[in-house]
């Protein structure tokens, strides 16, 4: 039986070695990715992101148990662009959820660079579809926030939850404007520590200044992720916002510009290479490289000329 096949038959280690194939950016990916992709669409994408040790692993843990509870089957992918170890390596550490390993309705997977940011979003994105196209009803994106990459790898969330922590020092020096934009529910977790209400404080005024056009304003719930307190009223806003979603054509809207930029991101890559490689045969391209750093030659109009040979 091959690996589509069996992964649709519930097989959790066609699973794993489907995501493995992923990682590896192994030949035979893009096929099995063309006939999972139709299976796709169905699962409740949640990101979770915020600074190193904010809690974000022990929130996820409590609300999966949440979601086991309500009978979901639940898909988790940790990706931690700082670290080049995947699979299993770093589940141990960095992933508080011993017993969800246990259970044969989770699915907990983590990813790394492998030593290349480049590249990790879509990885990331592709294990959610893979892990939807198996049926995983709930699935959860732990991202560690270290700018750019978080954001890009969350996009592939329909609600982001974004986690702080007081007591970080410079509070809102460390919310970046990037950051705001992308969270559609904020937690404050650790609200157990002094200087929770100052952060909640600071953070209001911060999403006031930053409101957007969209109807729903994010909420911020507090969390003592440890001990589970403030998990019931986290997977509620999550509901709420779903609902959100659903009923202002927001989720489609949402998925239209995911397809998109997907789309868009494909084709660039297809170019460039189409055109480094062709170039490079005959040495042309580096000779144009040369000649725009020596100033001779203007990049706006080599990739004009390139571009026009190219589309001919
Ligand atoms: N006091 C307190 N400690 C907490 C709380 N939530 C988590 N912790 C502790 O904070 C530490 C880090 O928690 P993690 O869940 O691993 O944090 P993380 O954000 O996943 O960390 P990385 O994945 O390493 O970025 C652990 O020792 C947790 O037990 C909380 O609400 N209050
Ligand atoms: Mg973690």
């Amino acid at each position: 039986m091959d690996i589509v096949a069996e992964l649709l038959s519930g097989s959790r280690r066609a699973l794993a070695r489907a995501i493995t194939m992923v990682e590896n950016e192994c030949h035979e990916a893009a096929a099995m990715m063309q006939q999972l992709y139709p299976r796709t669409g169905k699962a409740q994408i949640i990101g979770i992101t915020g600074p190193p040790g904010a809690g974000k692993s022990t929130l996820t843990d409590k609300l999966a148990k949440k979601y086991r509870q309500l009978g979901k089957t639940i898909g988790i992918v940790a990706v931690d662009p700082t670290s080049p170890f995947s699979g299993g390596a770093i589940l141990g550490d960095r992933i508080r959820m011993n017993e969800l390993i246990l259970d044969e309705g989770v699915f907990i997977r983590s990813m790394g660079t492998r030593g290349s940011l480049g590249g990790l979003s879509r990885k990331t994105a592709d294990v959610v579809a893979i892990m939807d196209a198996f049926g995983k009803e709930v699935i959860i994106i732990e991202t560690v926030g270290v700018g750019q990459s978080e954001v890009d790898i969350v996009k592939a969330a329909d609600t982001t939850v974004v986690v702080m922590v007081p007591g970080l020092g410079d509070d809102i020096q460390a919310i970046k404007a990037g950051i705001l934009e992308i969270g559609d529910i904020f937690v404050i977790n650790k609200a157990d520590r002094a200087d929770a209400e100052r952060l909640n404080s600071e953070l209001e005024m911060m999403l006031v200044l930053n409101q957007s056009e969209l109807d729903w304003r994010p909420p911020i719930k507090k969390t003592v992720a440890s001990s589970g307190s403030g998990i019931d009223e986290l997977a509620a806003a999550i509901d709420e916002h779903t609902n959100y979603l659903n009923k202002s054509g927001e989720l489609e809207r949402k998925r239209r510009l995911r397809a998109n930029n997907e789309l868009l991101s494909l084709i660039k890559e297809g170019i460039s290479r189409y055109v480094v490689n062709r170039m490079s045969v005959s040495g042309q391209f580096n000779s144009l490289v040369a000649s725009i750093e020596r100033r001779e030659k203007d990049p706006y109009t080599i990739a004009n000329i390139i571009l026009a040979e190219c589309l001919r």
